[in-house]
């Protein structure tokens, strides 16, 4: 996709959501593992508990799982019992869970400090507005492309709603390539040890152990994600 109408729907799509996961929400307990998420970029109602990731400044380990993907898709279907994303796992209290409703509510009753703001579930409002983000990406983090996996995860810093980081983070969707996601959210107390970390505060902002890279700017991860991983 051209550049500028690339930003521009990523951008349509984060308006559609009225800003969801774009500040960081009151807080409550802090995980001391992170969670699990199962999901996929194209998915709407995977969008949902990564808004609330966001507004909940938790980190997650992502297992891309897009549509004809091989990697993640299997371990849902052991752990579950069907393919339905998104799926989540939360080392530090053994639950594991089907359903973006009830994934967003559980984690704003764990981690924040009880219901989550309407914007955050809203029921069929929500999942239309999600539906509406979606369409602006077209197909964009939907489908899985060939790729080499990674011997090791690569670590992504990012917050939902920025539409810079949704063009990361659709690219390690198709390459079913798996992260740790540090959120860093307007407002997040992040921030600080990420700025020391990495010279500035600009998501999206990718480090891959495996090769030693770190980079800034989305156009640039994307040229290096296909030129490393795709095939
Ligand atoms: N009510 C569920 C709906 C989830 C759902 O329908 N997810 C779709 C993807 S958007 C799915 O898992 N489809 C099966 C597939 O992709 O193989 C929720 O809110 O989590």
């Amino acid at each position: 996709m051209n550049r500028t109408l690339d930003i521009a729907t990523s951008l349509g799509a984060t308006l559609a959501r009225f800003g969801a996961g774009l500040r960081v929400e009151a807080l409550g307990a802090r995980p001391e593992q992170p969670l699990e998420l199962y999901e996929f970029e194209g998915c709407p109602y995977c969008r949902k508990p990564r808004e609330a990731a966001t507004a909940l400044d938790l980190e997650l380990m992502i297992y891309p799982c897009p549509k004809r993907g091989t990697r993640f898709r299997k371990v849902v279907r052991e752990r579950g019992g069907k393919e339905q994303f998104p799926y989540l796992i939360d080392p530090n209290t053994g639950k594991e869970m089907y359903e973006s409703d009830d994934i967003v509510r559980y984690l704003f009753a764990q981690y924040g400090t009880g219901r989550p703001p309407l914007l955050y579930t809203g029921g069929p409002l929500a999942n239309l507005s999600s539906t509406i983000a979606c369409g602006w990406r077209l197909n964009q983090g939907v489908y899985a492309e060939p790729s080499k996996a990674p011997a090791q995860p690569l670590e992504l810093w990012s917050f939902e709603a920025s539409p810079f980081c949704r063009i990361a983070r659709e690219v390690l969707c198709s390459l079913e390539i798996p992260y740790r996601l540090h959120n860093v959210g307007r407002g997040s107390p992040r921030r600080e040890a990420f700025v020391e970390r990495s010279g500035k505060m600009q998501v999206p902002f990718l480090v891959d152990p495996n090769t030693q890279v770190e980079l800034f700017e989305s156009a640039d991860i994307v040229r290096y994600l296909r030129a490393t991983y795709g095939s």
